[in-house]
């Protein structure tokens, strides 16, 4: 990450009157979450991620799925926001009109102050039955799977005795009505999208920044790696979401408050 880089990003944000926060998994990598594409551990290292992250697989091995969706939930209510997600919530209330959109499905973002964030890809927190799609009773607490993770038995739904499912959007589901429409009327009004620690694979998530750059809107990148994303970014900051956020804030706010 350049000063120059910094400052531009910075200047962008300042002048922003309408700003979109789209986040990916390497938003919530410093605070100890892995991201999506790391290689899995314990129970699950002779998996992909995409390969649970399917219909298919909960089908085929509910204990297996249920396990690994218990085990993240327990890693995600022991996490803490990072400063990256911290700078998000301050972005967020020095623009007049900012969205977050994330395709997290952990909370880190509404914990660290961000306003109904919108979840394109579910929540851990939220499961549902997988037949008659009635919400489920979270589970209290934060959970207590073991490091190297087991498989656990779903619940069964309470009114059709049916499987319980997380609530997340797996490979060849649809993404949320509402939470897509408010993504991409968001995307397609802003100024300026800021885009942290998503891969820019997995569709139609990716879409959101090239909306926004179709749009107008000037496209920032935060990422240690190139990404395709690259391809519509005005400007890229290479480096982790918890260094180069807190950097930008400063940048752009922090003259104007000592003046
Ligand atoms: C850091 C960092 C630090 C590291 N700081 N950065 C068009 C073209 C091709 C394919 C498709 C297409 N349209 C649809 C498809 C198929 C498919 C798809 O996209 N496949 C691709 C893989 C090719 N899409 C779907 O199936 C979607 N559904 C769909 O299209 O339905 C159609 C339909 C319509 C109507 C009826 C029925 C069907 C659904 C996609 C759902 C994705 N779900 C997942 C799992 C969620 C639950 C869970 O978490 O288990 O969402 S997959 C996974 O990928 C997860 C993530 O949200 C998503 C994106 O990953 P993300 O966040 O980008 O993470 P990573 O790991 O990939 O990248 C991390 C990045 O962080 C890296 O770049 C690092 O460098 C960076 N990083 N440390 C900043 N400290
Ligand atoms: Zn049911």
């Amino acid at each position: 990450m350049t000063n120059q880089g910094v400052r531009e990003a910075a200047d962008l944000l300042r002048r922003a009157r309408r700003a979109v926060v789209f986040s990916g998994a390497g938003m919530s990598a410093e605070s100890g979450v892995p991201t999506f594409r790391d290689a899995l551990t314990g129970l699950w290292q002779q998996f992909d991620a995409q390969a649970l992250a399917t219909p298919q697989a909960f089908h085929d091995d509910p204990a297996l799925v249920w396990g690994w969706y218990e085990w993240r939930r327990t890693a995600v209510a022991r996490a803490r926001p990072n400063a990256g997600h911290v700078a998000v919530a301050a972005i967020e209330a020095r623009v007049p009109h900012a969205v977050v959109v994330t395709q997290n499905v952990d909370d880190l973002h509404e914990r660290a102050g961000s306003v109904d964030p919108v979840h394109l890809h579910g929540s851990l927190f939220a499961p549902r039955c997988s037949a008659c799609a009635r919400p489920a009773r979270a589970a209290d607490g934060p959970g207590e799977e073991p490091t190297d993770g087991r498989r656990v038995t779903p619940p069964s739904c309470g009114h059709c005795s049916a499987p319980i499912r997380p609530g997340v959007v797996w490979f060849g589901e649809a993404l949320p009505e509402d939470a897509l429409d408010t993504a991409v009327d968001a995307a397609s009004s802003c100024d300026v999208l800021l885009t942290v620690g998503t891969s820019g694979l997995v569709y139609p998530a990716a879409e959101i920044p090239q909306v926004a750059a179709r749009f107008g809107a000037a496209v920032i990148q935060v990422n240690p790696q190139e990404t395709p994303l690259d391809a519509v970014a005005a400007v890229n900051l290479r480096g982790p979401a918890a260094e180069v956020l807190p950097a930008l804030v400063r940048a752009a706010w922090e003259a104007e408050d000592r003046a």
